[in-house]
């Protein structure tokens, strides 16, 4: 028996009936401080019963009223209910399974844009899929460049591949990658696809390329354009560091780790397609790694119902709070994913449920800050309680995870079937047995659900054809940052070691709201045109001046605001990710 970490997670560690992580590669028998506080994380902050109005019901009682709910809703207008999920758990039963009720019923959803969307279309959009490298790949490589990506803290076991091999970070401050690193190249926030156009022109004026990329002319007639002193500029980065990096690249075939934050930046999908060019130029072929997720084969969009039903509207994540505010929603369903703090605008929504306007329903494990504001809640087991299939987005093990410890509460499938029932919806999307999905959805990546039950564990075979034509080669349209003026400041965000997003606090408790950065030091309030949040700041000599740092798993702010308050509505070109990093903001130091 075996169960495989489900958190949004490069990684997806997996671990023996007790609870070992399998010295396997690339799990190579280690794991994160998550890894090994969950057993104890599973007994803490659980909803362990249902809740209407702050009530404690049956699941009988609660699945009743929100068919009730649901029905009416449906009669009126079912776009105007939105239900809202993410990666709190990357199984296939948990996540995309009971997005079918959703579908069947004509529900809006969010646009799914906030994590890595940006940059698999961007990269698609070159090579017609944005599979790369596998870990089995990455151990043939004696140097690695990680372009906006900590993976010291936010992919342990990506990071141990890489340990004794020679090291560029590439980042807009000293991150621990980055001081772990060989070189480090401090770049200016949302500058990187000028830095990326820099290196390709050197390779290019140089003669360095060896390898194809498609419309090379175009590109060539493109970078041709730019002097590099301009680039240099834009960018910071001096030209003799641009062309180390040409001639590094040329020299030593670094493979190239796109962290998925870069989409979350200004230019993000334009510097991501750029970046994934460079290593095809010097001749690598696959010789980046972003995320494998669409690589494997495996439908989800059978999982999800798409061939027979589809959401009546999508709403971008950026605009999330917008369209709340707008009175555009009056029923809120949220699973696996905790939006007040997550998502832009999540003040939003906390003002429309308290003003009585939206009706917030949250079916979840753990008492997150949605959970706790919801009108109604359902408890929802973990991974370590429930049958799942389990892919990774960066290793090639598919999982089968079975509960190593008693369910509290009710399974998405369960749920979801439970209030088809109830609501006298009987399409073949609510009938097909959940098994039988999962089965067809795996069968394309070469698996059948009997073998997978037998063996646990199995690899798959990628694939690496393009899975659609790619585009007419899109060149990028540059925006230059804006100058930044007195005590205005850069906001960027990074993993935590000891968390996932808004997950572990149970074990490691609440983190302060701590900006930091070069000038400035005490209680602060960030402000821009959408509002303001407090915070404490720390003076860091690792952030340049102009940069400020915030964990990601520290939004809410010094009042309890989210700080996603003043984030959002800007969005990336290729698939709509809002943008998080680099936002500007003026800071006011309140007291020291
Ligand atoms: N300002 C700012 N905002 C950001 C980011 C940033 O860098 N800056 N990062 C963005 C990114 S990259 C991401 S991916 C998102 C993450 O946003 P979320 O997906 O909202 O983040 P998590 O904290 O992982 O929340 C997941 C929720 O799922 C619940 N959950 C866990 N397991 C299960 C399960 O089995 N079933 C159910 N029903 N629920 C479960 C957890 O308890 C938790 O409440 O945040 C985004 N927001
Ligand atoms: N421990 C831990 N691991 C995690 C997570 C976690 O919460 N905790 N979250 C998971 C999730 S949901 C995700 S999406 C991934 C995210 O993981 P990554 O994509 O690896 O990145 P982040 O941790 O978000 O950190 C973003 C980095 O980009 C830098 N940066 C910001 N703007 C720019 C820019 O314009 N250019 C450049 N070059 N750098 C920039 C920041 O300084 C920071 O170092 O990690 C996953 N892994
Ligand atoms: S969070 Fe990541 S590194 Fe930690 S146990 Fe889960 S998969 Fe492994
Ligand atoms: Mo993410």
């Amino acid at each position: 028996m075996v169960i495989a970490c489900t958190r949004d997670c490069y990684d997806t560690c997996i671990f023996d009936e007790n609870y070992r992580p399998l010295n396997i590669f690339p799990i190579n028998g280690f794991t994160c401080a998550r890894g090994r506080a969950d057993l104890i994380r599973n007994e803490r902050n659980r909803v362990t019963s249902a809740y209407i109005d702050g009530k404690e019901v049956s699941i009988d009682e609660v699945i009743k009223y929100v068919a009730r709910l649901l029905g009416e809703a449906i009669k009126k207008d079912p776009a105007r209910i939105l239900r809202t999920d993410y990666d709190g758990n990357q199984g296939l039963l948990t996540w995309y399974f009971p997005d079918r009720l959703f579908n069947v019923i004509g529900a809006s959803q969010t646009d799914r844009s906030i994590c890595s969307a940006e940059g698999h279309a961007a990269i698609r959009s070159h090579y017609g899929t944005s599979m790369g490298a596998l870990p089995e790949d990455f151990v043939k490589y004696k140097a690695a460049v990680f372009w906006a990506f900590p993976a010291s803290v936010s992919a342990p076991h990506i990071w141990a591949l890489f340990i004794k091999k020679f090291k560029v970070a590439i980042d807009v401050r000293f991150s621990d990658t980055a001081r772990k690193s060989d070189k480090a190249i401090i770049v200016k926030p949302g500058t990187d696809v000028f830095l990326a156009l820099g290196i390709i022109k050197v390779l290019i004026d140089e003669g360095l390329v060896e390898g194809k990329v498609r419309h090379f002319e175009k590109l060539a007639s493109y970078v041709g354009k730019f002097s590099l002193d301009y680039l240099s500029r834009i960018s910071g980065v001096s030209i003799d560091d641009i062309k180390w990096l040409a001639e590094f690249y040329h020299g030593y075939k670094p493979l190239t780790l796109i962290g998925f934050a870069l989409g979350r930046s200004l230019n993000g999908g334009d510097a991501i397609g750029m970046i994934s060019l460079i290593p095809a130029l010097v001749g690598l072929e696959r010789g980046y790694y972003y995320s494998n997720s669409l690589g494997w084969g495996i439908d989800f969009d059978y999982l999800r119902g798409l061939h027979m039903a589809k959401s009546s509207r999508v709403i971008p994540m950026a605009d999330f709070g917008d369209y709340i505010e707008r009175g555009e929603v009056d029923i809120m369903y949220a699973w696996n994913e905790n939006p007040v703090v997550t998502l832009p605008g999540g003040d939003k929504l906390i003002e429309a449920v308290r003003e009585g306007r939206v009706t917030l329903i949250v079916h979840d494990p753990y008492w997150s800050e949605t959970a706790k504001l919801a009108n109604v809640v359902i408890p929802a087991p973990t991974f370590l309680e429930k049958y799942d299939v389990i892919y990774s987005y960066w290793h090639d093990y598919l999982v089968y995870n079975e509960p190593i410890k008693s369910p509290k509460g009710i399974t998405e499938v369960d749920l979801m079937r439970r209030l088809a029932k109830e609501l006298e919806i009987s399409h073949p999307l609510l009938l097909e047995d959940p098994w039988k999905a999962v089965d067809r959805a795996i069968r394309p990546a070469g698996i059948t659900l009997e073998e997978l039950r037998e063996r646990k564990v199995i690899k798959i075979k990628p694939k690496y054809l393009p899975t659609n034509e790619p585009d007419a080669f899109p060149l990028p349209n540059l925006v230059e940052p804006s100058e930044l003026s007195s005590y205005e400041i850069r906001l960027v965000f990074t993993s935590h070691p000891l968390y996932t997003n808004t997950q572990f606090r149970e074990v490691y408790g609440n983190l302060e709201p701590v900006v930091y950065t070069h000038d400035y030091e005490g209680i602060v309030v960030l402000e821009n045109e959408f509002g303001s949040v407090r915070a404490r700041a720390v003076r860091d000599d690792n952030v340049p001046p102009g940069v400020a740092l915030i964990y990601k798993s520290s939004l809410i702010d010094l009042d309890g605001k989210p700080i996603n308050s003043i984030t959002g509505r800007v969005k990336g070109k290729y698939a709509g990710t809002p943008l998080l990093n680099g936002i500007k903001v003026r800071v006011n130091v309140v007291s020291k």
